[in-house]
């Protein structure tokens, strides 16, 4: 009894809480939830790409259900922490580890992201873990988050010897707390080649060794975000290559494509710190408005406007664009029914000062497509009105509000072009 202590009692609490209220921590016990577990181990690797330190990422369903991520960052610290216990087992066995041993710069907590590993561990039926680190391969195991591994002097037991530094953990959902346990394929490709687009050095390896028919892809989208809006577009009638936007002020990072296609729908997408913000916020709304008015502004300047003419409205403006913006911001507010709305006002600033000073130069750089996209504009704007137009007539034409064509003007009531002609 004498390894438990204060501590190790709380860290069981806390995995005792984590299994009671799966939901609580993953969002659900479904499938979901389930392909969440990934997407939390995933997130650490990246933060370690984030911070630097990692180019890979391997990320592979293995054939007894089970899945490993590996990266080949510095490697979880194997050392002790101050209470004494290894750094490693701290941050995969405490929830909201955080503090020394956070090693993100740019945080995804809030809602349902960034739990963290520790939460993980305690809806696993089993963790392995490998840390390469210090020349040494570390080896730690778990089930349902309680340590299995026996410490050799306080620190974890060494298997092997190595050059390279990184880690590698392996999980198996448990089947007591998953309604389904087989991970989602498509849900998860999808989400490893979006990381891809908006971490464009990362490689990401993925490999099915789970299903019948094997398979392996390399995600690695050089070109970021621009190459994500063009997958946006793909096979729609794209109207010119994408603008590209990146800035930094007020240490928020930003950075925005957009590409117009020959359509009316606008498709917007935020995110924040690698995190999709289903519900939009303040970047989408400071990207937004920066651009209305600088199209606006561009559109007086060269005299498309008169000065007695009223300006394009927000939707005018966003009539076929497809956009992605993306911003990293160290303490990022999440709010909203599923905390998917990014909160913070400063944000807005942010990306209204990236917008204006690389759209301005943009602008005056690419007339051509300045051009086309500013047609579009006033094509939007021109429909806009003539529906208003067309709506009037209809509501003038109801019984109730009396009225009639003015005049001498009559409704056509003869299908016959011969017949139906005015001359004016
Ligand atoms: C805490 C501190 C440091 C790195 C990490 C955690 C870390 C965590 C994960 C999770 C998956 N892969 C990871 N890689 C690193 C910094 C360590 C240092 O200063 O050397």
């Amino acid at each position: 009894m004498s390894q438990y202590n204060a501590d190790s009692i709380s860290v069981l609490e806390g995995l005792e809480a984590v299994r009671k209220r799966p939901g609580m921590y993953i969002g659900s016990v479904g499938q979901k939830g389930l392909n969440h577990l990934i997407y939390e181990i995933l997130d650490n690797s990246v933060d370690e790409y984030l911070a630097g330190h990692c180019k890979n990422i391997y990320v592979t369903l293995e054939a007894d259900g089970s899945c490993t991520v590996e990266d080949d960052g510095r490697g979880i610290p194997t050392e002790l922490h101050k209470k004494g216990v290894v750094a490693a087992r701290v941050v995969l066995s405490t929830l909201h580890a955080g503090g020394k041993f956070d090693n993100s710069a740019y945080k995804t907590s809030g809602g349902l992201h960034g739990v963290g590993s520790s939460v993980v561990n305690a809806l696993s039926k089993k963790m392995d873990v490998y840390i390469s680190r210090n020349g040494n391969v570390y080896h730690d195991s778990y089930e349902k988050g309680v340590p299995k591994t026996e410490l050799v002097k306080g620190l974890l037991p060494v298997i092997a010897k190595t050059k390279k530094t990184g880690t590698k953990i392996n999980f198996l959902p448990d089947d007591t707390i998953f309604e389904k346990t087989a991970f989602r394929t498509d849900w998860l490709k999808s989400r490893l080649h979006e990381t891809a687009y908006l971490n464009p050095s990362l490689y990401i390896h993925y490999k099915n060794l789970r299903d019948e028919i094997k398979e392996e892809i390399v995600y690695h989208e050089e070109d970021g975000i621009s190459a994500y809006v063009k997958e946006l577009n793909k096979g729609k009638e794209t109207l010119h290559d994408p603008i590209y936007i990146k800035g930094l002020s007020d240490r928020i990072e930003v950075e925005v494509a957009i590409q117009f296609v020959d359509a009316f729908e606008e498709n917007i997408l935020g995110f924040c710190n690698n995190i999709f913000t289903q519900e939009g916020g303040t970047h989408i709304v400071g990207f937004k408005t920066r651009f209305t008015q600088m199209i606006n502004t561009y559109a007086r300047e060269l005299g498309i406007l008169k000065e007695k003419d009223a300006n394009f409205t927000g939707s005018d403006t966003r009539n076929g664009m497809s956009a992605i913006v993306a911003i990293k911001h160290r303490d990022p507010i999440f709010e909203g029914q599923t905390k998917t709305k990014l909160g913070n006002n400063e944000v807005m600033g942010a990306v209204d000062i990236a917008v204006s000073e690389a759209l301005e130069i943009y602008l005056e750089e690419h007339p051509k497509e300045a051009k086309i996209i500013v047609d579009k504009v006033i094509l939007a704007a021109t429909a806009r009105q003539a529906a208003r137009k067309a709506r009037e007539m209809v509501q003038r034409k109801s019984p109730l509000s009396g009225g009639g064509l003015p005049g001498k003007l009559a409704d056509c009531s003869s299908k016959d072009p011969v017949l139906s002609e005015l001359f004016l």
